[in-house]
């Protein structure tokens, strides 16, 4: 599709494959919208951020496209070329998505100011104005690119990023398809932000939620609640409590096309195909699997693993993750990709001819979580776990969990997880964990013994050494905090807009320590720096720009402070860093 006329308005395409847009008449019907439209080779580009009309479920919406585009045009770019991209904002006097618009390049390592987030890089790119990008690339992988402006990404302002390597890669293929994933709700995205700070939990009705826990533990005393096996049952709190926003609300697309548009990949048996799956959901976690096949798991966040075979995986909001299979044995095989709470999914094809369908596997099972997931796994649940009040007294003396070897751990004997004095007594943090630990080998909630591989964050280790080699000379301890019900999200109890900027000197190792203070699941992304993840006993394991951080979960990482400026760092959910799960890091000389 060419760009648009800007003076008729038209649907994007892909979404006639939904079966929609046919019966107004407006698109002609194709069979299938998988080729994601052109890849924007060039290093020196034009995008042209504007409004759109789309329909994914039978209503005419608006969304914030790039050429005319939802998603964003793929991009392609080799790997030490220098890049000049213009932006052009191009949205519409009195647009629901605001005045200005930004491009930031999600794990791309440039200069401060061309990170493209408004208010710490730049000022943001005004409506009828532009702003040239311009930077080196300096490593290669899959990447994605998306708006840091309001609630644009939701919109639809998201896209693939490939840097292609200089050096030949330590695997081989003989296709290679982007696999973006995201997610689409109707609503405007500033009505459904609206609707979580006024009904957190709308989207998971008919059941009890972590809320009434929450409440239950401050009217019954937590312990009791804690050893009220039955009413922890009843409670039948799931993954879907896990996900402020499910299929209730959103609509799952894999390239910007619907299940029903059935997104498909061309293979001949006998090759191998590389997919290179990227999160691009405002707010979901997809649990990634192609049933008849293995996935051989080659690169996470851009960079290389050592090649790691699973059936499945979980990928949270912001990562991404490249997989080689080899289909042979049947004509198509289905990639599902279902939402963490078991609430909908989006599929596409791998197949050898284009129409082509495999069954598609039910949702699995929504699963009960367990004490464990809650920071207090081993712990005599009568005594205490995860304190509803953080200034009560409900944690007492003792943990089961020996966390000596976690880096970062007060050694003095106990292994009582402490907390910043800015958490106490603050009314927007409504629980603390007591015995958090890394998780690294949890497949996470809904995955463990499901009978398949499924991928951890132990089985990921990057194809070289830690790339400093220093051991952190300092610590900063971060905990992951929030208030359930009244939807305010934070580190340390304290809203970005209320926060001192986290300093780094340059050239610094640091260690960066987080704690999972909630009971949400939070993708953790640091602009500028890698983050390095450690392994329980503080080695080197994985180089990645987003750390997943699961409830009750500890987990450090190591940075090095070699980029100098103003570097934004904030949970990817897209309404946790609305509402302020956000800091603003300095490297300083
Ligand atoms: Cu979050």
């Amino acid at each position: 599709m060419p760009f648009p006329d800007t003076n008729r308005r038209r649907f994007v395409q892909g979404l006639a494959a939904g079966g929609i847009v046919t019966g107004l008449g407006a698109w002609p019907a194709v069979t299938h919208a998988a080729t994601s439209g052109p890849v924007l080779r060039s290093s020196d580009l034009h995008l042209r951020i504007g409004e759109q009309p789309v329909n994914f479920t039978g209503k005419a919406r608006t969304a914030v496209t790039v050429n005319g585009r939802l998603p964003a045009p793929e991009i392609r770019w080799r790997e030490g070329d220098t890049v000049t991209v213009r932006v052009d904002n191009l949205l519409p006097r009195g647009s629901l998505f605001g005045d200005t618009t930004s491009i930031h390049w999600h794990g791309i390592l440039l200069p401060a100011n061309m990170d493209g987030v408004p208010g710490m890089s730049f000022d943001g790119i005004r409506r009828g104005e532009s702003w040239l990008y311009r930077f080196q690339l300096r490593q290669s992988g899959t990447y994605w690119y998306h708006s840091h402006s309001g609630f644009q990404e939701q919109a639809g302002l998201y896209g693939a990023l490939i840097v292609e390597p200089r050096e030949p890669e330590p695997f081989k293929y003989d296709r290679d398809y982007t696999v973006l994933l995201s997610d689409w709700t109707d609503l405007s995205p500033a009505d459904l932000y609206a609707r979580l700070k006024k009904m957190s939990s709308y989207d998971n009705y008919g059941k009890r939620s972590v809320s009434d826990f929450l409440r239950d533990a401050e009217n019954k005393g937590l312990a009791e609640t804690l050893d009220d096996r039955g009413a922890w049952g009843r409670m039948r709190m799931t993954p879907t409590d896990l996900s402020d926003v499910n299929a209730n609300t959103y609509t799952y697309l894999m390239n910007g096309t619907t299940a029903l548009g059935n997104w498909t990949g061309l293979f001949r048996p006998g090759e191998k195909v590389r997919l290179r799956f990227i999160n691009g959901a405002a707010m979901t976690y997809f649990d990634v699997r192609i049933p008849g096949l293995k996935m051989t798991v080659v690169a996470a966040d851009g960079q290389n693993v050592h090649p790691v075979t699973v059936d499945e995986f979980r990928i949270a909001a912001a990562e991404t993750f490249d997989v080689i299979v080899e289909p042979a044995g049947q004509d198509a095989f289905t990639v599902f990709a279902q939402d963490m709470g078991r609430t909908g999914y989006v599929s596409g094809t791998l197949a050898v001819r284009e129409g082509l369908r495999a069954p598609i596997p039910g949702l699995d099972p929504r699963v009960i979580l367990s004490m464990d997931d809650m920071g207090h796994g081993g712990m005599d649940h009568s005594s205490h776990g995860t304190s509803a009040k953080p200034d009560t007294s409900a944690a007492t003396d003792h943990s089961g969990h020996d966390m000596a070897a976690m880096p970062g751990m007060d050694h003095g004997g106990t292994a009582m997880q402490k907390h910043p004095d800015s958490e106490a007594g603050n009314p927007l943090v409504d629980m603390q964990t007591m015995a958090p630990v890394p998780k690294l080998d949890d497949p996470g909630i809904g995955l463990r013994g499901n009978g398949r591989r499924v991928l951890s964050y132990a089985d990921l280790h990057s194809g070289f050494d830690d790339p400093d080699g220093r051991w952190p000379k300092r610590e900063i301890e971060l905990h992951l905090t929030g208030h359930m019900e009244k939807f305010a999200w934070s580190f340390d109890g304290i809203p970005f807009a209320g926060a001192e900027p986290l300093k780094l000197n340059y050239g610094e190792r640091v260690r960066i320590v987080l704690v999972n203070d909630t009971m949400m699941t939070h993708p953790i992304h640091l602009h500028g720096l890698w983050s390095d993840l450690e392994d329980d006993k503080g080695a080197f394991m994985v180089r990645k720009h987003t750390i997943d951080m699961p409830p009750g979960s500890k987990r450090s990482y190591r940075v090095r402070a070699d980029a100098l400026g103003r570097w934004a760092y904030h949970c990817h959910l897209l309404y946790h860093m609305e509402s302020g799960m956000m800091r603003e890091v300095q490297v300083v000389e």
